[in-house]
């Protein structure tokens, strides 16, 4: 397998892309995420290293956010007192004593979770140098951050300086989550500082140790302890200096810097190539099953693999009290905050390739039912309604009131009172991880409880209307249309989950029979309250217009002014954007796939071919794919009816979201559903993968015309199949 359709390559220092550069070159290990911000730092650089389950709401802030915890990554070299650093302006080139940079690359490597950069680097003095950096997460020891600088002496005898430091000095973006008074540790050779949050009370403790064969000394001062070391190098000659970091904290042992400083230790002793070694085994464990093999077409095939490795490296491994957030831990966009994106995006491959990491997620949501009770209760409702923004303790996070506008003004955000949907979305992660998995015990003890109490509140949140069951002021998917009445995505799904529910009672009866009185017993599951859900199924508004057979969004959406979207091009921003907030909200301009994204996941069940394809006619051309979640859906929505042309066009343009950045807002974060959205284009979309009462099955795959052959894995019931789209006739 050609190397090269693992790596993302980056040629030469670009300070303008440097923050989108340091979110996809973003290392982790489902405990902990790092951006790919540089050793030695540079100015307007973010350095983040996001730990799930730390959360804390400041004082002066609306929601609780995802911290920054202290940087572990500085490493500051000299050469021959030189410091080395990429060329930053034009104008350094002119400067010899700040040394000059005469090649770099960097190096992602998606197969073996590690980020590496080569430098050729000539110091003030004329000595040049080859450094090579390489960094990881650990994927078998989660703690564990290791790095390797390596300086060869090219060009002279250089004497080379080495100081590897810890940051406590962070804060995300200006606001600060840390109390004062850290601890700061200096002593035996390793470094440490442990730090609380403020309102949260969540502890964080990191230590580091450098090893290398020259002397060690402690440094720093303040927030800043270091360790530095210096030798002289022949010409020709070698240095290793490898920095060893672990992070604990107090949602993993009762005394984080203690036991960080222990396990520094004991990893120093295992030394870096044998953590190495350890941490790759478990990536090829990994790709064995989620590598899905595309021939014909390796510029997605390479971006492809860089979307499932940030789907991999977000997934909490060992811990079912933090889910994937909208941005994984790759940036502080959306606050770490999680949404419908992980049940409905992020979920589906996980499920499918890494059943165990899936079921982590769900069980999150589980432990969060206090919450979304809580919320359902608030609001005037029964059962469970989850929050549309969720953190660690499954209350609503989503804000009020969005950041000022130029105008000084702030908008109302809604979604948090009226994008109700989510508690649907996580009904159908449940089903579906149940469907694939067979897992049982899961669905008894955990995931029916989710399905049956979110159930119990859509059959109390229907309104009854002149003999049918509606549901007024909701968010569907398209958010650029607030708080309207019957959203057909709603209501629809709503149908789903009600017969879901039911069928699921049905089924605990035959299997569980404990379980199910158990739970008819807890959630007041009584004759009334199922005879209503049958009720509700049977006479809730479903919006279609039977003349032109296609479903309405919403009652009164084509009333509104008609925008013609396709004609906005080429343009880099969405048609919201450019016609205005107030015109768009009051015409048929849609964000993002809504009923598009009822085809994809409800499939036939929602409507024949001649109903799908009206309501693709009718849609695509409305929509500005304002959201990052629109293009994957439209990829495998139009595969299933197949318009390989756009599905492809559509595939192509959701799986560059990151890397290309042509959304312009990947400094915050990877686009954690866009991600999960492409591999179900391929899967669901081309190769029609479909779980029928016999197992997984191709249903008429159909590949973009220039695609040779798609080949993949999944688990179903335990058991790995191999599936395989085109190739030798
Ligand atoms: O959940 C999404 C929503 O559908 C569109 N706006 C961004 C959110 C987070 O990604």
């Amino acid at each position: 397998m050609a190397r090269r359709l693992w790596h993302i390559i980056e040629r030469g220092f670009y300070p303008d892309r440097q923050l989108h550069h340091e979110t996809i070159f973003t290392i982790g290990n489902g405990y902990l995420g790092t951006r790919g911000s540089f050793e030695e730092g540079y100015e307007g650089d973010t350095p983040s290293t996001l730990v799930h389950g730390i959360f804390d709401h400041a004082p002066n802030m609306l929601v609780p956010e995802l911290v920054n915890v202290p940087n572990w990554l500085p490493i500051h070299i000299t050469i021959d007192g030189t410091p080395f650093r990429l060329v930053t302006q034009a104008s350094d080139y002119m400067r010899p004593q700040d040394g000059l940079v005469l090649g770099f690359e960097r190096i992602l490597e998606l197969d073996r979770g590690i980020l590496s950069r080569e430098v050729l680097f000539r110091a003030a003095s004329g000595n040049i140098v080859r450094l090579i950096f390489e960094r990881f997460a650990s994927l078998d020891n989660e703690h564990i951050l290791a790095q390797r600088v390596r300086v060869i002496a090219v060009d002279g005898s250089p004497q080379i300086e080495v100081e590897a430091a810890l940051d406590g000095d962070v804060t995300n973006a200006g606001a600060q989550h840390w109390l004062p008074d850290m601890t700061v540790l200096a002593e035996n050779e390793v470094i440490g500082l442990e730090a609380k949050t403020q309102q949260s009370s969540y502890v964080v403790g990191i230590a580091s140790k450098l090893i290398t064969k020259s002397a060690v000394q402690h440094t720093g001062s303040g927030l800043q302890p270091g360790l530095r070391t210096s030798l002289q190098l022949a010409q020709e000659d070698e240095a290793v200096f490898d920095k060893i970091s672990v992070i604990y904290s107090s949602r993993d042992v009762t005394a984080p810097l203690t036991s960080a400083v222990a396990e520094v230790q004991k990893a120093a002793k295992t030394g870096y190539d044998q953590l190495l070694a350890q941490h790759t085994r478990e990536w090829s464990k990994y790709w064995e099953t989620a590598d899905i093999l595309i021939e014909g077409d390796d510029e997605c095939q390479l971006a492809l693999r860089f979307t499932t490795y940030h789907i991999l490296i977000t997934a909490p491994r060992h811990d079912e009290n933090a889910s994937i957030g909208a941005k994984t831990l790759s940036g502080l966009g959306y606050k770490g905050h999680v949404f419908w994106d992980t049940e409905l995006f992020a979920l589906p491959p996980l499920t499918l390739t890494q059943p165990q990491l899936a079921r982590n997620l769900l069980m999150y949501r589980y432990h969060r039912l206090p919450g979304a009770r809580h919320k359902a209760q608030a609001n005037g409702f029964e059962g469970a309604m989850f929050p549309w923004e969720s953190t660690d303790t499954g209350e609503e996070t989503t804000p009020q009131w969005s950041d000022p506008q130029p105008d000084g003004t702030r908008i109302r955000i809604w979604t948090g009172d009226t994008e109700q949907h989510i508690s649907t979305d996580i009904a159908y992660g449940v089903w579906q991880y149940w469907h694939w998995t067979g897992d049982d015990d899961f669905l008894k003890r955990y995931g029916a409880e989710i399905i049956l109490d979110t159930a119990v509140f859509w059959g109390s949140r229907v309104e009854e209307k002149n003999g049918r069951y509606e549901i007024s002021q909701q968010i569907g998917p398209d958010e650029y249309h607030e708080n309207v009445d019957n959203s057909v995505f709603t209501n629809r799904m709503v149908v789903w989950h009600l017969e879901t529910a039911l069928s699921l009672l049905d089924w605990l009866k035959n299997h569980a029979a404990s379980d199910h009185d158990r739970l008819a017993a807890t959630l007041k599951l009584t004759p009334d309250r199922l005879a209503k859900w049958r009720d509700i199924i049977a006479r809730m508004v479903i919006p279609f217009d039977a003349e032109k057979q296609i479903h309405i969004q919403f009652p009164g959406f084509f009333d509104m002014e008609y925008i013609p979207v396709p004609n906005y091009t080429p343009r880099t921003s969405s048609v919201q954007a450019i016609v205005g907030h107030s015109r768009s909200i009051q015409s048929q301009v849609i964000k993002q796939a809504d009923v598009v994204m009822m085809m994809a996941l409800l499939g036939d069940q929602v409507a024949n071919r001649e109903v799908m394809l009206n309501n693709w006619n009718t849609y695509y051309p409305r929509t500005d794919h304002g959201s990052s979640l629109s293009p994957a859906m439209h990829a495998w929505v139009a595969g299933r009816l197949g318009l390989m042309e756009t599905a492809y066009d559509m595939f192509h343009h959701a799986v560059h979201i990151d890397l290309h950045d042509n959304k312009g807002n990947v400094r915050d974060g990877i686009h954690a559903a866009a991600c999960g959205g492409v591999f179900q284009a391929v899967l669901f979309g081309f190769c029609g993968l479909e779980l029928t009462p016999e197992g997984p099955k191709l249903v008429e795959p159909r590949l973009p015309e220039h695609w040779r052959r798609v080949q993949f894995n999944v688990y179903y019931r335990g058991a790995k199949h191999t599936f395989e789209v085109g190739g030798p006739a």
